[in-house]
């Protein structure tokens, strides 16, 4: 095998690469988590932001240059790169360097949709003279080696390579779907299509774009340029530039999987609440499919220096009653007092009052559950303050009247259908 031969060969790609990772996107089905933040900066497992897990792949993989394009409703994105991605040597040409949108070419014009945004980025890309770009989304959660796929690329001759993974015939609606021939070319590709295509020999299942690629520079540069010409693009990576680029260049299609098992490792869109809700259930199990504890991948994040979680006996009805937290992850700054967490997974700086019962739940950062307070399937978003009694995921219809209910039941609950005023800028 090449590899074999040129052991260095892998490095030599990812220090020639340059990362752009999309976080500009709103991702309207994750409902009101999305009101505030931009979902890449959704909190995600603990202690993380989904973010991070595209940043981290490509600091594990040995990609160093790495730019984020921002978008809608950046503050927290921005505030979450700079306080914890400042750690690259700048002298080493090593940076995670924030992209606004909006300020790159000389008009008025926010970016219209993935390819435009890294289309106005270009001259910034000139300028680090990368042989590949690497483009990314900022809100999938997955453990990935870049370099396999980048290798792969330049091995395999092409001019862009698209990541892929198998999915479900009935899922796959929600992705680009595309179509290869047996050296992997890619033939056709349909975004986000009505009755997806089946991989032969196979009806059950679809061949769907992860939504990153690696991209010869050059070639880069030339299909923006074209696709902004276009008056009919809507400058959107899987609708117009994929389905372009198949017909004047060479496509190839990447697998996602794991070197060792050959299998199809670990990797979700948590889109919509009750993907975000299960993803992050599924991390309190006792061999979840994510593993964040593996040291050979470690998932970096910010967060503030915290005091250790911290278990209280609580007063209820004049006896004394332990505060305890079972089949659960709870995170720095927590405090249970004489209440009841089960199942559920607490994001740093959560109080749960006396006689309380948490279950499983998704609580999210510096969120306040008073005493005597039933909470069941539910997602309670950055701050709430949930007052003395309340009952949340137990009475649909009161649910409903004044929470969002998920199609699977799960309640979400933000500041504003508290009707209290969240601190927006933490
Ligand atoms: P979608 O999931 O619909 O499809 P999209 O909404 O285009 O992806 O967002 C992709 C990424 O770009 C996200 O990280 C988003 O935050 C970001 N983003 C969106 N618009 C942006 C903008 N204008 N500026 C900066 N960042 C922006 C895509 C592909 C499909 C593929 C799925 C896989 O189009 O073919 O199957 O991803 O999830
Ligand atoms: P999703 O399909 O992930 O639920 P949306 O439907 O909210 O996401 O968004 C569809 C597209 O519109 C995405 O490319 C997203 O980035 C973009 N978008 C969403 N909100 C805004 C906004 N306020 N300004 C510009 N683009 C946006």
């Amino acid at each position: 095998m090449f590899l074999e031969r040129n052991p260095r060969f892998v490095s030599r790609l990812t220090r020639d690469t340059l990362a752009m990772i999309l976080a500009g996107g709103r991702g309207g089905r994750l409902a009101n988590l999305t009101d505030w933040r931009t979902k890449p900066a959704v909190p995600f497992g603990g202690k993380f932001r989904l973010i991070d897990f595209p940043l981290s792949n490509c600091i594990n993989s040995g990609i160093r240059r790495i730019q984020v394009l921002t978008q809608y409703k950046a503050h927290s994105l921005i505030q979450h790169v700079q306080r914890g991605w400042g750690f690259l040597r700048g002298e080493f040409g090593e940076f995670v360097e924030l992209v606004p949108a909006q300020q790159r070419l000389d008009r008025p014009l926010w970016y219209a949709g993935t390819a435009d945004a890294v289309y106005q980025s270009l001259d910034i890309v000139k300028a680090h003279n990368p042989e590949y770009v690497l483009v990314l989304a900022g809100d999938h959660v997955y453990k990935m080696d870049y370099g396999p796929m980048i290798a792969r690329h330049v091995e395999s001759g092409a001019d862009m390579t698209v990541g892929c993974v198998e999915t479900p015939l009935e899922k796959a609606r929600a992705f680009g779907v595309m179509s290869v021939d047996e050296h992997g070319q890619v033939l056709a590709f349909t975004e986000k299509p009505e009755s997806p295509e089946p991989v032969p020999g196979d009806d059950a299942t679809a061949l769907v774009s992860m939504g990153i690629y690696v991209f010869n520079r050059d070639f880069l540069e030339q299909v923006l340029r074209e696709d902004a010409e276009n008056p009919a693009s809507t400058r959107d990576f899987g609708r117009d530039v994929i389905p372009t680029a198949i017909h004047d260049a060479r496509v190839v299609a990447h697998p996602f999987r794991d070197p060792q098992t050959d299998q199809q490792p670990y990797w979700r869109d948590v889109g919509t609440v009750d993907a975000f809700y299960e993803a992050n259930q599924e991390l309190i199990g006792s061999s979840p499919e994510l593993d964040i504890y593996d040291e050979n991948w470690p998932i970096w994040t910010y967060q503030a220096q915290l005091p250790p979680a911290k278990f209280t006996t609580g007063t209820v009805a004049g006896e004394q009653v332990p505060g305890m937290a079972v089949d659960s992850m709870v995170s720095g700054g927590d405090i249970i007092n004489g209440a009841v967490v089960r199942h559920s997974l607490l994001f740093s700086q959560v109080v749960v009052e006396a006689n309380s019962v948490v279950e499983d739940s998704v609580i999210l950062p510096a969120v306040s559950v008073g005493r005597n307070c039933r909470i069941r399937n539910a997602v309670i978003d950055e701050g709430c303050r949930i007052p003395d009694d309340t009952v949340i995921g137990h009475y649909p219809e009161q649910d409903r009247r004044y929470y969002h209910v998920s199609p699977r039941g799960i309640v979400l609950v933000t500041a504003e259908m508290l009707g209290q005023d969240v601190n927006h800028v933490r």
